[in-house]
């Protein structure tokens, strides 16, 4: 009877530290976007780091590719990209929130910055 409850509490033990380490994975998603210079990587960088799920993010701004770490359990990537969407850049396919890209410095607007 005594090992039936030490074994138990090992399995308990061993199934609570698993799912504890699985919430704490995070997966990474790069998204392609249209920002176009420095102003544009503090701008969707300061944005995310209020977004919910959201461990870090980096964007290149040479190649305006967007590096997010995220929690998996507590957002999607399709959450990711609407979030870039609403601070006024494209996102892979999606296109920019039409309001919030017009309130971009005329700099950050798609060919502010010809390359
Ligand atoms: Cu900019």
């Amino acid at each position: 009877m005594k090992n039936l409850i030490i074994t138990t509490m090992m399995i308990l033990g061993v199934t609570f530290s698993m799912s504890a380490q699985n919430k704490r994975k995070t997966e990474e998603i790069k998204i392609k976007t249209s920002a176009q210079c420095d102003m544009c990587k503090e701008r969707l960088e300061k944005a995310f780091a209020y977004e919910k799920g959201v461990k870090s993010s980096n964007l290149d701004a040479e190649t305006a590719v967007f590096t997010v770490e995220y929690f998996p359990t507590k957002t999607t990537p399709e959450k990711l990209k609407e979030a870039v969407t609403k601070v006024g850049y494209d996102a892979d396919d999606l296109p920019a929130n039409e309001k919030a890209y017009n309130n971009l410095p005329n700099c950050c607007q798609k060919g502010g910055h010809p390359k």
